[in-house]
Formats: structure tokens, C-alpha cells, sequence
């Protein structure tokens, strides 16, 4: 097989940029590792900037985004018993953030592509990169049982964090900068409506939590834990008690209790590989950078780096220069840092640190205090939440 761009990852990056390349009169092909029905179930992200969504509606992929995604204009902080609202959309001239989550946005996608006639090869197995000092890059893989080849102009590693294209770079070519937390958190899935209209980031000296939402019957909330702790060391009761402490109110509000539909653990890093190219090899998205949850901006990001590669891309093939492609991994990390700054903020002013004394905490209280009673503080949360301009 032959195509323009090899991509190797079908999340949201690949995907994503798959669909912009299309629009664009540019080919590609995706492989990937897990079935359709995987990629599509994997519960993940849930909130999309001002600016994502911006994109999929002039990608024509947001019609049910938009009928079944909520728009929201606020969200809570709650520390020390009380809950003080940010206003999102007052403090950034009226944009927002909606809460869709990332499998729906996949299904669209994957939707959009079959529907174009664009090839996805899902269930692929043994992906290996050459060739990519040379004008020709290969990727080999199997397929259905068979052994294939497709020969690209480019290659985009669009494969998570744990995939293969940043691992195949010779050593030494992309540093990498990494700090993983004492902290991860535990997430469920609850068939309960809200408990708010609006998401709610708690810190309670018991460490912190999150309410989020799905739809009208699914609610998603977050608790920290130990990242190595065991789920079966969390029984329901005990997830519902800490819960329950943790958002605790002086007003009487009540958190909206259900049969919990599913649980997990998720460890949190900030990670950044740089630079995020290497010849004709491109990272996006998770394989170039991990940000912890906190700020809710992983997908986001992975949306801003295809955004630029496919322009870029679409440069190249008009004009045949490399010049601004070359420029990728430059234009992509002057986001990155800044995002990874801002999450790196929001997990440590919102976690209990487990080796963190009483300073620390009352240090945590303070900035919360300041952050929702000045208008600068609120601004600059803000307009990082809503999401930077884009490039
Ligand atoms: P993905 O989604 O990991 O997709 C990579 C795809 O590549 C495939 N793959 C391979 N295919 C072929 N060969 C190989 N060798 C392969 N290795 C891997 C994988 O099967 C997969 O399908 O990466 P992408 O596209 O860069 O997207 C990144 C986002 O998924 C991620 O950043 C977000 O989910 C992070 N995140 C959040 N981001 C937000 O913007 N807002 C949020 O509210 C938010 N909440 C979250 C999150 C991540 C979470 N977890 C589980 C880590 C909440 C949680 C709990
Ligand atoms: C989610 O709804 O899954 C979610 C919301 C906010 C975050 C992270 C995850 O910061």
C-alpha cells in the first residue's frame, strides 16, 4: 500500500487528523492496534475547549456534539467548606468549555471517516517504523493475519503515550522531560443525574476530589488515591464515604448517590518529548506529551498539534518547501509548556501531597482564597480552562 501520510493511532490526534488531511485533498491511511469497538467504548476525557469545538464544527463532525454536549460557562471551587463559582464565559468574553465525552467525539469521527471513504485498519498488530532517515518511510505491520507494508511520504505518531513511533526514534535524537505525581486518582462512572450544573474542583484535607458530568443520567466523579492502590481496596461504600467527606459543604448540599458503573485508577504525569519530530517522523498528541487530568487538557492539546501538522502539511504539498514543516515541533511546544504549566498548577494547588505538611496546605487555602476573590487570578484560570488562543 502507498499513501501521503502514514498514521499510525486511531484517538482522537489520528483521527482528527486523518479528517482535516481529507478536507484537504491530502491521503492517508490509519492503523490501529485495538478493534472498533474498544476505541470506541474506552471512557476517558469529557471536556473539549472553546476552540475543539470550534474545530469539529468547521470539520462538519459536531452535529451531535452539539445536540447532546453541554455547553458550560462556570465552574466551582470548593475549599474550606464553601464553593466559589469562576466565571468562565464573564472573565473570557463568552466562550466556554462543553461536556461531551471522548469516546462519542471518536465514534463521530470514525463515522465521518468510513463515511468519506478514508481507510482505517483497526485490529492491527506489530507496527514497526523504517526507513525514516530516507525519502520513503515504511511502516510494516500485520494485518487480518497477513504481513503488509505502506510506504508514505510522512509518518504521524498519533499512538498514545505507550506506543511505538516515539520508541523508534534513534536514542539520543528526542529528549524527554518527565515527572510523575505521589498522587493518581480513582474515577467512576455513577447512573445518578448531576449533583451541579457545573463542574466542581474540591481540595479537603482528605485530598481532593471532582465532580464532572456525562448526561442527564451519568455522572463521572474523581477522587486522589495512591496511584499503586488495589480497586479492591475500594468497595463502593468507602468510595461514596470519601466522596462524600471531601465535597462537603456548610450549606447542606447533597451529592447524588447510584449504582456505580464502572472504577478505575489512573496514575498522573507530565511528560514532554522534545522536539516532537524527527526527519519524517511527526508526534501528536499523547506520544509527544502527558498532562495530569487536573486542568482537563489532554485531548485539547492533542486536537491544537494535529491542527498545526495538517497545516503545515497542506503547505508543504502546495508549495514543496520543508521549511515551515520543519517548524512543527517549534510552533507545537510554545502550547505545550504552557499548558503543561498550567496543569502542573491546577494538580498541585488541588492535591494533597502525601509527604506535604501543614504549610503546604495552608499554603493551598491561601491561593484558592486569592484565586476566586481576585479578578486577575479568576481571568488567568479562565482563560487557560477555555483554552489559549490557537495558532
Ligand atoms: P490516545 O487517545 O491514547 O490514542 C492513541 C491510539 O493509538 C493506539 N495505539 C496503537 N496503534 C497501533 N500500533 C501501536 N503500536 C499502537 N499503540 C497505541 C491506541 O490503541 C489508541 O487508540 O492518544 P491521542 O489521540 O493523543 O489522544 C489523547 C487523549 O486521549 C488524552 O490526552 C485524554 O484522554 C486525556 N484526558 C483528558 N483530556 C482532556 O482534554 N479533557 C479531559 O477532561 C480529560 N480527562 C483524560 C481525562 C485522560 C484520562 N485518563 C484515562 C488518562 C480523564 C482521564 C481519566
Ligand atoms: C471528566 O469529565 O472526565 C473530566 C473533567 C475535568 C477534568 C478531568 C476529567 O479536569
Amino acid at each position: 500500500m502507498r499513501t501521503q501520510i502514514g498514521i499510525v493511532g486511531a484517538g482522537p490526534a489520528g483521527l482528527i487528523l486523518s479528517h482535516l488531511l481529507h478536507q484537504r485533498g491530502i491521503e492517508s491511511v490509519v492503523l490501529e492496534h485495538r478493534s472498533r469497538e474498544d476505541v470506541e467504548a474506552t471512557v476517558r476525557a469529557g471536556v473539549l475547549e472553546h476552540g475543539t469545538v470550534e474545530l469539529l464544527q468547521e470539520m462538519g463532525v459536531a452535529d451531535r456534539l452539539l445536540r447532546e454536549g453541554f455547553p458550560h460557562h462556570g465552574i466551582e471551587l470548593r475549599f474550606g467548606g464553601s464553593g466559589h463559582r469562576i466565571d468562565l464565559s464573564g472573565l473570557t468574553g463568552g466562550r466556554a468549555i462543553t461536556v461531551y465525552a471522548q469516546h462519542e467525539v471518536i465514534k463521530d469521527l470514525i463515522k465521518a471517516r468510513l463515511e468519506a471513504g478514508g481507510t482505517i485498519l483497526f485490529g492491527v498488530d506489530d507496527v514497526r517504523l523504517h526507513g525514516l532517515d530516507t525519502e520513503r518511510p515504511l511502516l510494516r505491520f500485520r494485518h487480518a493475519g497477513q504481513a503488509n507494508e505502506l510506504a508514505a511520504d510522512f509518518i504521524a505518531g498519533c499512538d498514545g503515550f505507550h506506543g511505538i513511533c516515539r520508541p523508534s526514534v534513534p536514542a539520543g535524537a528526542i529528549a524527554s522531560h518527565e515527572r510523575l505525581y505521589p498522587f493518581g486518582w480513582l474515577g467512576i462512572l455513577v447512573a445518578a443525574p448531576p449533583s451541579s450544573p457545573e463542574l466542581i474542583y474540591s481540595l479537603h484535607d482528605r485530598g481532593f476530589a471532582l465532580v464532572s458530568t456525562r448526561s442527564p443520567e451519568i455522572q463521572r466523579l474523581y477522587l486522589q488515591c495512591d496511584p499503586r492502590d488495589d480497586l479492591a481496596n475500594w468497595p463502593d461504600e468507602r468510595i461514596w464515604a470519601e466522596l462524600r467527606a471531601r465535597l462537603e459543604t456548610t450549606d447542606r448540599w447533597t451529592l447524588h448517590e447510584g449504582p456505580i458503573v464502572q472504577k478505575g485508577i489512573i496514575a498522573m504525569r507530565s511528560f514532554v518529548a522534545e522536539p516532537m519530530q524527527y526527519r519524517r517522523l511527526f508526534l501528536a498528541g499523547d506520544a509527544a506529551h502527558i498532562v495530569p487530568p487536573t486542568g482537563a487538557k489532554g485531548l485539547n492539546l492533542a486536537v491544537a498539534d494535529v491542527r498545526v501538522l495538517a497545516r503545515l502539511l497542506v503547505g508543504y504539498y502546495a508549495s514543496g518547501a520543508r521549511s515551515d514543516l520543519d517548524r512543527y515541533s517549534e510552533i507545537c511546544l510554545r502550547r505545550v509548556w504552557k499548558v503543561q504549566r498550567f496543569s502542573w498548577w491546577m494538580t498541585s494547588m488541588l492535591h494533597r501531597a502525601p509527604d506535604g505538611d501543614g504549610l503546604q496546605h495552608r499554603m493551598q487555602l491561601a491561593e484558592l482564597d486569592y484565586l476566586t476573590s481576585s479578578k486577575a487570578a479568576s481571568t488567568a484560570l479562565a482563560e487557560n480552562y477555555v483554552g489559549l488562543p490557537l495558532d
